[in-house]
């Protein structure tokens, strides 16, 4: 018997969408080797973030998130692979773009535009439990 492959929700961030970006960030997903089992876009409620970013509601910073994320669509994506959680933050890179290391996506894609939200381009869950959560808010229709 196999272990079940583990997932993670990845969501590419209007800014990734606006600035085109899209197949790249894609790319470097694919080019690692995990496997992309779901995919659309989606223009993100305010609902749907408030459940996402439960442990930041309360922040100063949040009220910039939502706006950041309800600007335009983002590309919501479930991944899957063995590790996968911990590879694809290990692509991803810091959350502050100027900061994070070159060779990721923030490190490499990303920067400081002066927005009251950090502009990262990409979010993974932070674990496998988190991605279940996050896979159930974005992908209601993959319940079983
Ligand atoms: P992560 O996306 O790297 O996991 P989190 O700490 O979970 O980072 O933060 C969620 C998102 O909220 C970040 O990706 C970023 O867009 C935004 N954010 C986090 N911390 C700050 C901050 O101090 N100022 C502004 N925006 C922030």
């Amino acid at each position: 018997m196999t272990d079940a492959p583990e997932r993670i929700l990845v969501l590419l961030k209007p800014d990734a969408v606006e600035r085109h970006l899209v197949g790249e960030i894609l790319r470097r997903i694919e080019a690692k080797g995990y496997d992309i089992v779901a995919l659309k876009l989606v223009l993100p409620t305010v609902e749907v973030l408030d459940a996402h970013y439960a442990e930041h509601v309360d922040k100063p910073f949040y009220p910039g998130v939502v706006e950041y994320m309800t600007r335009g669509p983002v590309v919501a994506a479930v991944v899957e692979g063995q590790r996968v959680v911990e590879g694809v933050r290990s692509l991803m890179g810091a959350t502050d773009p100027t900061a994070a290391a070159p060779g990721t996506i923030r490190g490499d894609l990303g920067r400081d535009w002066g927005t009251k939200a950090i502009q990262n381009l990409v979010h993974g869950s932070d674990s496998p439990i988190s991605a279940e959560r996050e896979i159930a808010i974005w992908f209601p229709e993959l319940a079983n």
